[in-house]
Parts: C-alpha cells; structure tokens; sequence
C-alpha cells in the first residue's frame, strides 16, 4: 500500500461469520428465519414490539458469546498502526471490531449493545435483553428500542462517511453482499472521486463489477493476508 494515505473500509456481516454470527443472506442467514418487515422495520416493531425485542435480545447474546475473528484481529492491528487517517465503517451492530482492538470504528446502523429511547432520544449502553421494554434511565418512559437502524431510517453519520471517502486513497469493501444502500453505493461514491476500490469478499456480490480489484475468500484468510 505504498502510495496510500488514508483509507476507508467498509464492513458487512461476512467480517463476523467465521466468529459464528448470523449473516443476513446466506442460507440459513437472519433474514430466512424472520421477515425483514417483521423484525427490521419501525412498522414491524410498532406491529409486535415483543417480537423484535426477542430477535434483537438473541442477537445480543450470541455476539456475547462470540469471539473476533482472524479478519477483525488484522483490521484492529491495521487501526492501531496506520499513521494516515482510517476508517473502519461498519454495518454490523455487534462489537467485534472494537473487541478485537479497533478504536477508529463507525456504526452506521447502530449497535446491539446501546439502547435507544424514542420519547427523549436518549442513548444508553444496554447489555441485558430488552424484553419488556424496561423504563428508560432519563425520561422513564417505557418506550426503549434496540439502537439500530432498521429499514425505512437513516443511517448514523452519513455525512461523515462521505467526508472520508472524499479525503480517501483506497475503499475497502469486506464480507457484504452490497444489498443495502446506501451503503451499497459507496464504492460508486468512491470511484467517481477517483479513489482505488477494493472488494474482499466470500463470493462476487451485487456490486463486485464497480470495484477495480476483486478477491474472493473467507475474511479470516483475506483480511490478515490483505494488512500484511
Ligand atoms: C434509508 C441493521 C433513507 C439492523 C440493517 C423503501 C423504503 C425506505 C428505504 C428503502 C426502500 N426500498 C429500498 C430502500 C433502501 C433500503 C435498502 O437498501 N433496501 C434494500 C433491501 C434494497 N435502505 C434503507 O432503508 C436504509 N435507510 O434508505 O434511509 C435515506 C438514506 C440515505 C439518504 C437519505 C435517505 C437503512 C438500511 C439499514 C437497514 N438495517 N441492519 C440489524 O442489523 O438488524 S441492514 C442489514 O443488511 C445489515 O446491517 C447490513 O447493512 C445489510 C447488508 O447485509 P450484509 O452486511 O451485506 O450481510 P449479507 O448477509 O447481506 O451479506 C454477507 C456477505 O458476506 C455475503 O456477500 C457473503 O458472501 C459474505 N460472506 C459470508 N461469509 C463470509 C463472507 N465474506 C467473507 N468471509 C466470510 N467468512
């Protein structure tokens, strides 16, 4: 990476599978086991609120359990070496990259481990379930919600992931399947700046022909190969 400053890195389920998370789209993934309108949706949630508060509470506490992979390790030595500025924008909720050491991270569907209260916007680190929908800590109101964005809502920080990329060398795109925009659209942001665009992935995804550079393969074996 000899002539690269700064770089921005996206992330998507893939970078987690191989910690034993869920991804959204390959068999068996998320989505099969629940309709995205039922549980990835301020409808869904308004519908039965118990229900996503179930499905949200089990993926807290698989990522509980879970451990950061090969490919979190590496882009977390990546972080903490680079000297020219990095990003690490993610689409997961859970905190794998920050566990394996990442301090340079950006959330922009949330997280699993922050609660979020509709009534006064309050944000709160939550690490238990959610069920029940437990008084929030500043208003009482009983009204928490899992701190994600679900389809319909904006994405966290979208301005500052387009500043990045405009002040970017090199986008890395790891493990998604380039389904969901606007995340699906930053390597196009990317390219018509004229940044190099690299994609790392288990197969071709939905967006793998706007990348200059494509490799196919497990994250864990990638990732670490990639940062060396
Ligand atoms: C928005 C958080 C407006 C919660 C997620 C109608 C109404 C409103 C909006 C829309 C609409 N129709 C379309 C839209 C836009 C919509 C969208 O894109 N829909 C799609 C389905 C077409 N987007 C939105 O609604 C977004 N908001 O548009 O607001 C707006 C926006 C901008 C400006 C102005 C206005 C909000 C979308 C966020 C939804 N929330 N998650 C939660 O986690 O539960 S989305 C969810 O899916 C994930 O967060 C992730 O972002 C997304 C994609 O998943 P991936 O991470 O890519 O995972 P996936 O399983 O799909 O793929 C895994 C990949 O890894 C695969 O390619 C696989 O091959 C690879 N892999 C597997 N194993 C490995 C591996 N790779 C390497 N190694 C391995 N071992």
């Amino acid at each position: 990476m000899a002539d690269i400053t700064n770089i921005v890195i996206l992330t998507g389920a893939g970078v987690s599978a191989e910690s034993g998370i869920d991804t959204f789209r390959d068999a068996g993934g998320l989505w099969e086991q629940h309709r995205v309108e039922d549980v990835a949706t301020p409808e869904g949630f308004a519908r039965d609120p118990q229900l996503v508060q179930r499905f949200y509470d089990a993926r807290r506490a698989a990522v509980q359990k879970a451990a950061p992979n090969p490919a979190h390790e590496a882009l977390a030595r990546l972080d903490q070496q680079w000297g020219g500025d990095l990003l690490i924008v993610t689409q997961n909720v859970d905190d794998l990259h920050e566990r394996a050491g990442a301090r340079r991270v950006l959330h922009m569907h949330g997280e699993l481990l922050s609660a979020l209260c509709p009534m006064c916007d309050s944000r709160h680190r939550w690490t238990g379930p959610l069920i029940g929908r437990p008084e929030c800590p500043t208003c009482e109101a009983r009204s928490l919600r899992p701190d994600v964005v679900w389809f319909g809502e904006m994405p966290y920080q979208l301005e500052r992931i387009h500043a990045a990329l405009r002040n970017a060398d090199l986008f890395v795109s790891i493990g998604t399947s380039g389904a969901v925009y606007p995340a699906a659209g930053f390597v196009r942001d990317a390219r018509e700046l004229g940044v190099h665009t690299l994609e790392l992935n288990l197969e071709r995804s939905e967006g793998s022909h706007w990348f200059h550079a494509a490799r196919q393969g497990a994250a864990g074996q990638l990732v670490p190969e990639w940062v060396a």
